[in-house]
């Protein structure tokens, strides 16, 4: 295996990425005032959340249908996934710092309901499942497990199998992964055109769109941390990249299925697609459309996943 070849062209938060990308140094200000901010923000985001359950409006609206969630044998907490439709897959080339592998953007049916996890696989469900922790951030039960390969999230997933308890479950295909983070828009982020420190979990020195910069906590957090998307999916964006199920291809979708299913077949099976950045990352790395990639062999403290599930 030739780490170095892979190294180049892996990115999106790699030290030869960001110089590549920019050569100024950010210096780092106004961070307890966004802290402020961030605060009040989330203080009113839970008012408004509690008022939805005291009403019972949480599931009346269909276009957020993350209103249904269910809870597996372990507590793990799954979000409906409304399927029969379709979608555009890929960003269009005039997003902004975007890379060639987005494209061609397609149409991508996702032609059943899934169930997906609504965080990230925490520690104390990797925990409950495998017996051990190897994550590399320590104490935070709810942080993200991280530090696991490709190769580790496909054991997990067979032994969370093997408690046959009523879900199938598999690693996302990349194809419902970003109809997920979507969740319905068709902007860089599901929240828009902007990506800010109150927004989700990176290296907010380097936000985009246009947006404040802040202080970069440099570690990962508790799930659930930040504002959910319109299917009521956390950290899409953010927090830990997420293993998918496909090969990468470096021209792109030319050719791929577009049936919502993984591409398990067209290049190089050690190259696994990772989704959506991570703490470390720049705010372009968590772009819906974004893709990256690592060795299934590869375990990286910036990196995690999330389930899918299937009613039985
Ligand atoms: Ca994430
Ligand atoms: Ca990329």
């Amino acid at each position: 295996m030739d780490l170095n070849s892979q190294t180049a062209y892996v990115s999106d938060n790699e030290p030869a990425w960001k110089d590549g990308q920019d050569g100024r140094i950010y210096k780092v200000n106004g961070s307890s005032r966004m802290i402020k901010a961030a605060t009040a923000l989330t203080i009113a985001f839970v008012i408004v959340l509690a008022a939805q359950m005291v009403l019972g409006q949480g599931d009346s609206d269909p276009a957020h249908s993350g209103g249904t969630v269910k809870k597996n044998s372990i507590g793990m907490e799954l979000v409906k996934i409304p399927g029969s439709r379709s979608y555009k897959m890929g960003s269009p080339a005039s997003e902004d710092l975007r890379d060639a592998d987005e494209g061609p953007v397609r149409n991508v049916s996702i032609s059943n309901d899934l169930w997906m996890g609504k965080y990230e696989v925490t520690q104390a469900e990797w925990e409950k499942v495998m017996g051990s922790n190897p994550s590399g951030f320590r104490d935070c039960a709810r942080c993200p497990v991280e530090n696991v390969s490709w190769d580790d999230a496909q054991e997990f997933i067979k032994k969370l199998n093997a408690r046959n308890d009523g879900f199938s479950y598999r690693l996302p295909s990349e194809a419902e992964w970003e109809f997920a983070a979507r969740a319905g828009s068709s902007t860089p982020f599901s929240i828009g055109e902007k990506m800010s420190p109150a927004d989700a979990n990176f290296d907010s020195r380097y936000p985009y769109g246009g947006a404040d910069k802040g202080q970069y906590i440099v570690k990962t957090e508790p799930v659930g941390s930040y504002k959910p998307n319109a299917f009521g999916l956390y950290d899409m964006h953010g927090n830990v990249w997420e293993w998918v199920e496909d090969i990468y291809v470096r021209a792109g979708y030319a050719g791929m299925p577009a049936d919502g299913s993984a591409n398990s077949s067209n290049g190089d099976p050690n190259k696994r697609v990772r989704r959506g950045g991570g703490w470390d990352s720049w705010g372009k790395a968590l772009r819906s459309a974004n893709r990256g990639w690592k060795n299934p062999r590869d375990r990286n403290k910036n990196g995690g996943f999330r389930i899918v599930a299937i009613e039985k």
